[in-house]
């Protein structure tokens, strides 16, 4: 049985409701975000075995946070609730969501500096028995930009889960607002020796310059789109150099305009390269859209799916989120996302 955990930070998301702009709203509605947090909440709603190890203070927001994963059966018991001595600052980061309309831009603002999870001191922390009888951990590359304790949390649990035997999924997640284009390629180069499912690195940009990331594909404007062979090209050259990565997955967003976007993913798995169908969808909140694919491809993986399914699983389950509002992809059932995978587009 598939046993899943993900280490990583919630916060509390802040966002003014009806599309309005933080400048002019007078409320916001409350709830929680944080990359792996989203894909831990994602996979127990589709019924995977599924825990989450953060750091929230024991105060009434951190415990309203873990109320909210069990509430949605995501296991807490890893979670370390910490003192004011073990964290002075004593708080939970958050995060200000202004959600674009349109034309207008979404805008992330955070407010997570200081936070528990970034202060707390990892070394006191036993992962070896932390991680006994987990089958699946993933991280990504926002937890080492937090801290330099944080960093070292990422690089022990890389080699734990190693030695462990567990397969290991990392979404390097850049963002450029916690930590420069060089610094994270340097550590996401450092990780990928561990890795086993990669996701959210281009392969191709770990060897270039940032301005070569800023033409990306998950920006809005016009996005960098290799064609199959190029995509081919890239994961074959990207594995010789790490054999050790079973699969890579890369999913492109197109931004036509306004609010019509198409997605579509490359997914390398047993030395081939598959592309999913391309979809088009609106979007109506498209935070946690890189998760839900990460989540989707997860799930897909544990339940071997055919890889052509395992990659329109993904995409359909990334295409689902920009639908539904809030951070985490809750969908009715796997049907519902198998509904959107099985749509014809073409
Ligand atoms: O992937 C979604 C995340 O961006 C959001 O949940 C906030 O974790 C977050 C981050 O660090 O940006």
């Amino acid at each position: 049985e598939n046993r899943f955990i993900t280490i990583g930070e919630i916060m509390l998301r802040l966002t003014p409701p009806n599309y309005e702009k933080i400048r002019t709203a007078t409320s916001f509605e409350a709830s929680y975000g944080g990359a792996e947090a989203n894909i831990a909440l994602a996979l127990a709603n589709l019924g995977v075995d599924s825990s989450f190890f953060s750091v929230v203070p024991n105060n009434s927001v951190g415990k309203s946070a873990v109320r909210m994963l069990r509430s949605n059966d995501v296991h807490c018991s890893p979670m370390i609730l910490s003192t004011p001595e073990e964290t002075p600052t004593h708080r939970m980061g958050s995060y200000y969501l202004e959600i674009g309309y349109g034309i207008r831009p979404s805008k992330v603002t955070y407010d997570r500096k200081h936070s528990a999870f970034s202060e707390y001191d990892y070394s006191s922390v036993d992962l070896d028995s932390l991680l006994d009888g987990y089958t699946w951990l993933h991280l990504s590359g926002i937890t080492p930009a937090l801290s330099p304790s944080c960093m070292e949390l990422l690089r022990r649990s890389l080699r734990v889960a190693k030695e462990k035997g567990i397969t290991v999924s990392f979404d390097g997640n850049f963002r450029s607002t916690l930590w420069s284009w060089e610094e994270a390629r340097d550590f996401c180069t450092e990780c990928l020796p561990y890795v086993d499912v990669l996701l959210g690195i281009e392969p191709y940009h770990l060897w270039k310059d940032e301005s070569d990331h800023s033409k990306g594909d998950v920006k809005d404007g016009v996005p960098l789109q290799p064609s199959y062979e190029e995509q081919d090209e890239i994961f074959r050259e990207f594995v010789k150099r790490y054999p050790n990565i079973k699969c890579i997955a890369r999913h492109v967003r197109y931004v036509h305009s306004g609010s019509e976007n198409s997605m579509k993913a490359y997914l390398w798995y047993e030395d081939h390269t598959f592309e999913s169908k391309l979809f088009t969808f609106k979007i109506l909140d498209r935070v946690g859209g890189g998760d839900a694919f990460a989540s989707g491809l997860i799930y897909a993986m544990m339940h071997n799916y055919k890889p052509m399914d395992m990659v329109n699983f993904a995409v359909a389950s990334s295409v689902i989120k920009h639908t539904i509002h809030g951070d985490a992809n809750i969908t009715d059932d796997v049907e519902t996302i198998r509904n959107i995978m099985d749509m014809n587009y073409d």
